[in-house]
C-alpha cells in the first residue's frame, strides 16, 4: 500500500513507464518545472503547446534543455487548449496537462462533443493527499469539477475514484461519505445521499469498495473520535477516499490541507479518454510533479 506520494515515482520507475504528455498553454513556469523534472526522469515525453516565444523565454531563464521536444506555437488560449485536447483525442498524446489557463476553459474543451475527451461517464476530479497526521495516503473527491453532484453523479464519482484506487493496488478502498454530522437528517441532503450510497454498497450496487456514511470529518479520519461517538464502522478512522458533498466543501478542505497542514497532493481528472493533470495555479511545483506521476499511473 502507498504511504507516500514518492511511492508513485518508485512504482513508475520500476515498471519503466514513459508516457506522452501535452501541456496546454505552456508559458507557465511552475508547470514547466514539473514537466522538465518528469522529462529528465524519463517518465514523460512532453509536447509544449502555447506562446512559443514566452515558453522559450522561461526555458532559457531556467537553463532547461528540451532538445528533441515538440513545440507548437499558438498564442490564443482557446485555440491552444483545443489543439491539445484534439491531440489526446487523436491518441497522439497519453496525458493532457493544464498550463497557464483558467480551469473552466480547459474543462469546457475537454467536454466538447465533437473533439473532446468524453467517454459517456461523468468526469470527476480526484486528489490524493499525503498528510503527516494521517497513517496512509487519502484521496478526496470531487473538489474541482462537479459543482453540486446529485446522487447519480456521486455514484459515478465514487466509481471513477475506486477504479483508480484499485489500479494503485488498493483492492477494496474504504469510502467515507462526508456530512456535517454522522446521523441522517432529512434537512441535510448530504446525509441522505450518504445513507443511500452506503445501502447501495451493501446491496452490491456500488462495487469494489466499502462505503459508510454519513460520517463527519472527525470520525472519518479518527478512530478515537468515532469510538467516542459509539460509531461502529470499518471505514471510520481508516478512510481511503473521502466523498465531498459539493465543490465548496471539497475545495476549502483541499486548500486547508495544503496551506495549514502543509499536505502534499497529487490530482487528476478521471473518467475522460485520458488522465488530465489539472492542478490549481497556487499548487506547488512538487504537487504538479506528483500529479504528473498520478496521471502516468493511469
Ligand atoms: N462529466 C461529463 N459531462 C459533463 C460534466 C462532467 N463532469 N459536466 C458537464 N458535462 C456535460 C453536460 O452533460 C452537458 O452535456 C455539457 O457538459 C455542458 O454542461 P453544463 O452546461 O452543465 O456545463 P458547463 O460547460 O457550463 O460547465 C462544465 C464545467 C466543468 C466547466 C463546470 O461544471 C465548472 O465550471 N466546474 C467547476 C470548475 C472550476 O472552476 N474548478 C476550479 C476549482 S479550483
Amino acid at each position: 500500500m502507498f504511504k507516500k506520494l514518492s511511492d508513485l515515482e518508485h512504482l513508475i520507475k520500476k515498471n519503466k513507464v514513459t508516457k506522452t504528455l501535452v501541456l496546454a498553454v505552456s508559458q507557465d513556469a511552475h508547470s514547466l518545472n514539473a514537466v522538465y523534472k518528469a522529462f529528465k526522469e524519463g517518465i514523460i515525453v512532453p509536447i509544449l503547446i502555447g506562446d512559443q516565444a514566452l515558453t522559450r523565454e522561461i526555458i532559457a531563464e531556467k537553463g532547461y534543455c528540451f532538445d528533441g521536444v515538440t513545440f507548437v506555437d499558438e498564442p490564443d488560449y482557446e485555440k491552444c487548449v483545443e489543439l491539445a485536447v484534439r491531440m489526446v483525442h487523436e491518441k497522439k498524446a497519453d496525458i493532457l496537462m493544464k498550463g497557464k489557463v483558467a480551469t473552466p476553459i480547459l474543462l469546457k474543451a475537454v467536454l466538447n462533443k465533437e473533439w473532446g475527451l468524453r467517454t459517456g461517464t461523468l468526469l470527476s476530479h480526484f486528489a490524493l493527499f499525503e498528510v503527516d497526521t494521517y497513517h496512509k495516503l487519502m484521496a478526496i473527491t470531487d473538489v474541482a469539477m462537479n459543482i453540486a453532484p446529485n446522487l447519480k453523479d456521486k455514484i459515478a464519482i465514487i466509481n471513477n475514484s475506486v477504479a483508480y484506487l484499485n489500479k494503485m493496488g488498493i483492492v477494496k478502498p474504504k469510502v467515507a461519505v462526508l456530512g456535517a454530522i454522522e446521523m441522517v437528517n432529512e434537512s441535510m441532503q448530504a446525509t441522505m445521499d450518504a445513507a443511500l450510497l452506503s445501502k447501495m454498497n451493501q446491496r452490491d450496487q456500488i462495487k469494489n469498495c466499502i462505503i459508510d456514511g454519513p460520517l463527519a470529518f472527525d470520525n472519518a479520519v479518527s478512530f478515537e473520535s468515532a469510538k467516542e461517538k459509539n460509531i461502529n464502522s470499518s471505514v471510520a478512522g481508516d478512510t481511503d477516499l473521502l466523498l465531498m458533498p459539493d465543490i465548496e466543501v471539497g475545495n476549502v478542505l483541499y486548500k486547508t490541507l495544503v496551506f495549514f497542514a502543509k499536505a502534499k497532493v497529487a490530482s487528476v481528472i478521471l473518467g475522460a479518454e485520458a488522465p488530465i493533470v489539472l492542478t490549481s495555479r497556487s499548487d506547488s511545483e512538487e504537487s504538479k510533479y506528483n500529479s504528473i506521476l498520478l496521471a502516468v499511473l493511469g
